[in-house]
C-alpha cells in the first residue's frame, strides 16, 4: 500500500545545501520515491541556540515502506552522510524527521508520528506549507495553514525555490 510521507530536512555544517541535495538522492531509493521538494530555507536555530543557522526543507514521498522501515532508511542517510550525535540538539551535518505517514498515529519508543514537536517549529512548517498548506494533523485535525500561523515567531527566510 502506497502512503504520502512529509519529511524535514536540515543541515549547519559544511556545504548545507550540497547536504540537503545528497540526503534526498539516497532517500529516494527503493520503497520510497520523492514526489515533491520544498524551497530551501535558512532558518535560525531553534532548542540550542548557539551554533550556525540551519538550511532546511520539506519533502513529499510515496512509499511502502512501514513506518519502522522508513526510520530505518532515514537513519541509515543519516549515518551514511556522516551525522556524528556530539551534543544533543547541537550542529549536524544533516538531520531528517518524519512529520506525517500518511493519517498514521504512531507511538513508540523509537518513533513518533506526527512529529511531536512540529507544531512548535516555523523551520519545519513554512516549507511543509508550500507544499501541503491544507493538510490536517491526524490528531488535532488543524491544517498545515493554521498551525504555522500559531507557531511562536522564528526567523525563516527563503534561499531559493
Ligand atoms: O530537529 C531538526 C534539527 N534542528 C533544527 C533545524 O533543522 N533547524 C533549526 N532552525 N533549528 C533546529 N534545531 C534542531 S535540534
Amino acid at each position: 500500500m502506497l502512503k504520502l510521507v512529509y519529511l524535514s530536512l536540515g543541515s549547519n555544517i559544511g556545504d548545507r545545501e550540497r547536504n540537503l541535495r545528497a540526503a534526498i538522492e539516497r532517500l529516494d531509493a527503493p520503497g520510497l520515491h520523492v514526489l515533491r521538494i520544498s524551497p530551501v530555507y535558512e532558518t535560525e536555530p531553534v532548542d540550542y541556540t548557539d551554533q550556525r543557522w540551519f538550511y532546511n526543507l520539506a519533502l513529499e514521498a510515496e512509499t511502502t515502506l512501514f513506518p519502522m522501515q522508513l526510520l530505518a532508511r532515514v537513519q541509515k542517510v543519516e549515518r551514511v552522510l556522516g551525522r556524528v550525535r556530539t551534543v544533543p540538539k547541537g550542529p549536524r551535518i544533516i538531520d531528517v524527521d518524519i512529520l506525517l505517514y500518511g493519517t498514521a498515529v504512531v507511538r513508540g519508543s523509537k518513533l513518533e508520528v506526527p512529529h511531536p514537536r512540529m507544531a512548535e517549529r516555523r523551520f519545519v512548517l513554512v516549507p511543509l506549507h508550500d507544499l501541503a498548506p491544507t493538510l490536517r494533523h491526524p490528531v488535532t485535525r488543524t491544517t498545515v495553514a493554521e498551525l504555522l500561523r500559531a507557531a511562536p515567531p522564528a526567523v525563516v527566510r527563503l534561499i531559493h525555490s
